[in-house]
């Protein structure tokens, strides 16, 4: 079999994945507090009023094609919207993001952005968000070649128990941003378009005595369907081919502030803590320490995290697929969606009606 051929066919095979089977982070570690991700496949599909993670209509826990990657919808996922509460952090310090599932055959990189949101991140328009890198992985180890892949990223992702740490850096800018978590999966990297992306959001409120800003790049400007590291076959390493992580270029992070200094600006940095949120606003007598507590308590008391194996499902046989090898068939698990846009659409507008009556 030709190396092509088989690299489809296996591209088909990792398509074939159920749908369910890609994934959403669900817990979110700032500064050793944790917070409830947003869940988009459970009901009732809207934003979250009390969490940090920005909603998304990944209902089916879908992506974005890289076709689509100038369609806002690559900022932080189909239809987002803006996470009503913001996650204090020290710049230094780390954030970890745990996804409730990820596929082994999806490989590919795992990239952090951040963005400032100049202002209030629970109502900021994330078309003017402007994104630069804090943290990028891409291939780690070259595969054998003929379908035989390499380690990547989201192979480190799944090894580490599906969290991915990802640090501030120490001597960023203090403010509210957006942090932008993103897995890439490229096993269908080979056709051009097909690449899916995974952005997870999560507002970030930074505090330090940092003095960084690094410039950065809109949402959907970010990438091309046709960058190098978007349009990438993975079966094909007996090539050697070098992997180039897409997106702008890293900016380069000068060290922390001075000690001294920052222990002097610590309990200002601390009454300038408070959990700023639209509905932290509304409680104005609240004080910071309290509405931050009440969050991570909400993190305990939140339902129960499904499991991976609770959701796996019966893989969709290649048979049908392998047969069109030479034009790979969209499969149901990784290109729907336009058909579950529709359905999403129809149901909202379902829902719509029901809130009338
Ligand atoms: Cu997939």
């Amino acid at each position: 079999m030709s190396s092509y051929r088989k690299s489809t066919i296996l591209a088909a095979l990792a398509g074939a994945a159920s749908v369910s089977a890609h994934g959403h982070v669900t817990k979110i570690t700032a500064d050793g507090v944790t917070y409830d991700g947003f869940d988009p496949t459970s009901a009732p599909y809207a934003p979250q009023p009390d969490s940090i993670a920005w909603s998304n209509g990944a209902t089916d826990n879908g992506f974005v094609l890289s076709a689509d990657v100038s369609n806002p919808d690559i900022i932080c996922h189909l239809d987002a919207t803006n996470g009503a509460l913001i996650a204090p952090v020290a710049a230094g310090g780390d954030v970890s993001l745990t996804w409730n599932q990820w596929p082994e055959s999806h490989k590919g990189p795992v990239i952090d952005y951040l963005a400032d949101c100049g202002g209030d991140c629970s109502t900021v328009d994330k078309t003017t968000l402007k994104w630069f890198k804090i943290k990028e992985l891409g291939q780690l180890e070259l595969g054998a070649g003929a379908g035989q892949v390499g380690k990547w990223a989201d192979d480190l992702l799944i090894e580490n128990g599906l969290t991915w740490t990802t640090t501030i850096p120490a001597s960023i800018k203090p403010g509210n941003y957006v942090l932008r978590h993103e897995l890439i999966a490229l096993h269908d990297g080979g056709n051009e378009g097909k690449t899916q992306m995974y952005p997870q959001c999560v507002n970030l409120k930074i505090t330090g005595s940092g003095t960084e800003s690094p410039e950065g790049v809109i949402g959907t400007e970010l990438y091309t369907p046709t960058d190098p590291g978007l349009f990438h076959n993975i079966y094909n390493d007996e090539t050697n081919p070098t992997y180039q992580i897409p997106g702008p270029a890293m900016p380069t992070f000068g060290t922390a502030p001075n000690d001294d200094e920052e222990t002097e600006t610590a309990p200002v940095v601390s009454e300038d803590v408070p959990v700023a949120t639209s509905s932290a606003a509304d409680v104005t007598s609240a004080p910071t320490s309290t509405a931050a507590s009440t969050l991570a308590t909400s993190v305990t008391t939140a339902e129960p995290v499904p499991t991976g194996p609770v959701v796996s499902e019966p893989t969709e046989t290649a048979t049908p697929t392998s047969t069109k090898a030479s034009t790979p068939a969209p499969t149901k698990g990784c290109a729907g969606n336009k058909k579950r846009r529709s359905r999403r659409n129809a149901r909202k507008s379902r829902q719509a009606k029901n809130r009338l009556h």
